[in-house]
């Protein structure tokens, strides 16, 4: 038996279903890259909301590429779908009913996306598409003109391919029929990703049509947002546990969490916005100290524990966090050498370290290294390199860093520690094997991975001390192995 209308009264008490008349939800928000992240956060802020607050706001979900399945899933069960919170001690489990409708480019055509998203109660488009989707240089922030998508959608701007492209023809076509335009809110993890959107935005715009992006200037908005909650890729196993929570339903749209979650937004919307503050969201001016927080603590560690915990064979980050070596370092990276790099305010930074590692113990989330080292030249700018570049800047000690990064190097080599081939997952990832295979072992295939300029940008490579702490550290790498290094760096602390 499938999750559905119908089943929804067989779960088992417990499980918390829609109170609210889900007809009285509307499609105030389109929502780009219906992922596992997105149907842990913002839909369930929105699923809180309409059950407490009797708010209206609700998605039509649109994947543009990817994910044909799990909007075909969402379809086959009247677009509902059960989150399930793991903590190491027990599960707690949610049946979301905010989503009133689910589109996929390419099964039902790009015209039918633009149609929903032109809809005259459409007040927000939010985003979830991973760094990668934005087809924007990681090192400036700015559009890459010559993506293929991009490329694409320049010369065909109404059938449009990337995720830029879908938004400024559904806003020409707001434009086109006097219509109000809506907000873009990127919630992917970049640093100020409203300003990411922007760029990428009214870039591909300037390219089409001047009088379109001076439009979009002057009517839409792109608040940046922090958003944390850790969600795993969904696996087979996940979707057994969830069935068993579900006494026997199965959701195939399903999706596990980990119980925490944190949305910190700039409070900058053109047309409306759900009163996300009233479930637990904040509502800021400047969301930057926030992001960069979280990017560099949060993501920079979970990077660093990826890297090295894949090489060192560890599969999840609990897993990591077995190791007392890899708990140390992790802590010292984020206290030592990410925190004194921010601007946050008031925020307890060793108590946020000390939560942070002990979210990473969750063993019920058996989030996977591999999936958090995939993408790394969309993630290392802002997970370590501007952290980096402080300590050049100001003198200070970057040897974590520079192991994250070297372990990197290491990883996208392609061969781990036992010699076998690792499936690197990358947009750049032809560049990164030419690069890797136009080298020899060592200091040389250090340079040639530092000189990717669109992750590194033209100064870091340039910098003797930034190359002299990198290569040496991916030497002690190729001599002592990950494990190894990681426990001579944490005997240093
Ligand atoms: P996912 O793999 O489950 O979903 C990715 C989504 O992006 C899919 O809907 C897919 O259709 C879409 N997509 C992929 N490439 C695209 C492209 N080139 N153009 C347009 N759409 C594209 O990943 P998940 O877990 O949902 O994460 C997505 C993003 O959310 C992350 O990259 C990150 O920026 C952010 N995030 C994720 C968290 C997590 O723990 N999973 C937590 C905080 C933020
Ligand atoms: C992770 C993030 O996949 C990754 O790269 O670091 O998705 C992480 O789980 C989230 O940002 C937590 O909020």
């Amino acid at each position: 038996m499938k999750l559905s209308s119908k089943t929804l009264s067989n779960l088992p008490t417990g499980i918390i279903v829609p109170s609210y008349d889900r007809t009285k939800i509307k499609t105030r928000i389109v929502h780009l890259g219906f992922g596992a992240f997105h149907r842990a956060h913002q839909a369930v802020y929105a699923d809180q909301l309409a059950s407490q607050f009797d708010s209206d706001w609700g998605f039509c979900e649109v994947n543009l590429i990817g994910g044909e399945q799990q909007i075909a899933d969402l379809n086959a069960q009247d677009n509902l779908y059960s989150v399930a919170e793991m903590a190491s001690e027990g599960w707690s489990g949610r049946v979301i009913g905010v989503i009133c409708r689910a589109i996929h480019a390419e099964v039902e055509g790009i015209d039918t996306v633009l149609e929903a998203m032109a809809e005259p109660q459409v007040a927000i488009v939010s985003i979830t598409i991973t760094e990668k989707g934005y087809c924007y240089q990681p090192a400036t922030g700015k559009l890459i003109q010559d993506h293929p998508l991009i490329q694409h959608d320049t010369t065909n701007p109404r059938v449009p391919k990337s995720a830029p492209g879908v938004i400024v023809e559904a806003l020409r076509l707001r434009r086109e029929r006097q219509l109000p335009a809506f907000t873009v809110m990127s919630c992917d993890n970049m640093p100020e990703n409203g300003h990411v959107t922007r760029n990428v935005i009214l870039g591909l715009a300037k390219l089409q049509d001047e009088k379109l992006a001076e439009w979009i200037e002057a009517n839409v908005s792109f608040p940046s947002t922090m958003v944390d909650r850790i969600v795993p890729a969904v696996t087979p196993e996940t979707l057994e546990k969830i069935a068993q929570q579900l006494g026997g339903i199965n959701d195939p749209a399903g999706v596990a969490c980990e119980p925490f979650r944190q949305w910190v937004i700039e409070d900058n919307f053109v047309n409306g916005r759900p009163e996300w503050e009233k479930v637990g969201a904040e509502l800021v001016q400047d969301v930057l100290p926030f992001e960069e927080m979280k990017l560099r603590m949060l993501n920079g560690s979970h990077s660093f524990l990826a890297y090295l915990g894949y090489l060192a064979g560890y599969q999840h980050i609990n897993d990591c966090m077995q190791d007392d070596n890899y708990a140390a370092a992790a802590r010292h990276l984020m206290l030592n050498e990410q925190a004194p790099t921010l601007r946050t305010q008031g925020v307890d930074l060793v108590a946020y370290a000390d939560s942070l590692l002990n979210r990473y113990r969750n063993t019920a989330l058996k989030h996977r290294t591999w999936q958090i080292a995939m993408d790394g030249t969309q993630k290392l700018p802002q997970r370590m390199l501007d952290s980096v570049r402080y300590h050049l800047a100001n003198n200070g000690n970057f040897d974590c860093l520079a192991l994250g990064i070297a372990a990197w190097i290491r990883y996208v080599g392609g061969v781990d520690e036992q010699g076998l081939a690792i499936e690197v997952s990358d947009p750049l990832l032809a560049q990164l094997q030419a690069l890797v295979s136009g080298s020899q072992e060592g200091s040389a295939r250090v340079k040639a991975l530092l000189s990717l300029e669109v992750v590194f940008g033209n100064e870091l490579p340039q910098n003797p001390k930034f190359v002299a702490a990198v290569t040496e550290a991916y030497e002690h790498l190729l001599k002592f192995g990950a494990k190894e290094s990681v426990a001579k760096l944490a005997q240093r602390f």
